[in-house]
């Protein structure tokens, strides 16, 4: 038997506040999918931590809306880890317009449980970066696998 030591992706998933009643199965087909929940974290933003949650769209004329969703109820937030897990979360949401996505993605948990572009319930990082900055504000810098390099690990 082979091991790697290559540390697999990370990204962060959240299960909107419309979209709690259905945690349960929501995470079971992520495992199916073989992720790994690495944490889980269920907390009720509120609006400036919805805001800093979603800083790249402060400018956007939906953020007061997205805002005001994320913090409308308690949010379930995942820590995934996979072979390029952004990208296959991703893929496994859909695209942000849960419409566009049943004509594109059909199979997708937007295309299926989506209610409309904003509360599209669902959530998945962009990016590896952005990953990382979600899981130091949700979970604090300990949580990450690429800690080595982080500040916090470095000082102590
Ligand atoms: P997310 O960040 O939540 O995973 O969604 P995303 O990448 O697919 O889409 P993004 O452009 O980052 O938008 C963030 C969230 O803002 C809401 N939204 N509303 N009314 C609108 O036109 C609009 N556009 C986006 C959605 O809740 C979206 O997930
Ligand atoms: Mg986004």
């Amino acid at each position: 038997e082979l091991n790697f030591f290559f540390p697999a992706e990370q990204t962060v998933a959240v299960i909107k506040p419309d979209m709690m009643d259905q945690k349960e199965e929501i995470m079971r087909s992520i495992e199916e999918a073989g992720i790994v929940i690495q944490a889980q974290k269920t907390v009720n933003l509120t609006k400036d931590e919805a805001g800093a949650f979603y800083e790249e769209h402060k400018n956007k004329e939906f953020y007061g809306d997205l805002c005001s969703y994320m913090a409308s109820g308690e949010s379930t937030f995942l820590v995934l880890s996979a072979n390029n897990a952004v990208e296959k979360w991703r893929n496994i949401m859909g695209p942000t317009d849960p419409n566009e996505a049943k004509t594109s993605q059909p199979q997708s948990l937007r295309s299926k449980l989506g209610k409309d572009i904003l509360k599209n319930g669902f959530h998945g990082s962009s990016s590896v970066e952005h990953a990382l900055k979600s899981i130091e504000q949700i979970f604090g810098s300990s949580m990450t696998i690429r800690s080595s390099k982080s500040k916090s690990l470095m000082s102590s």
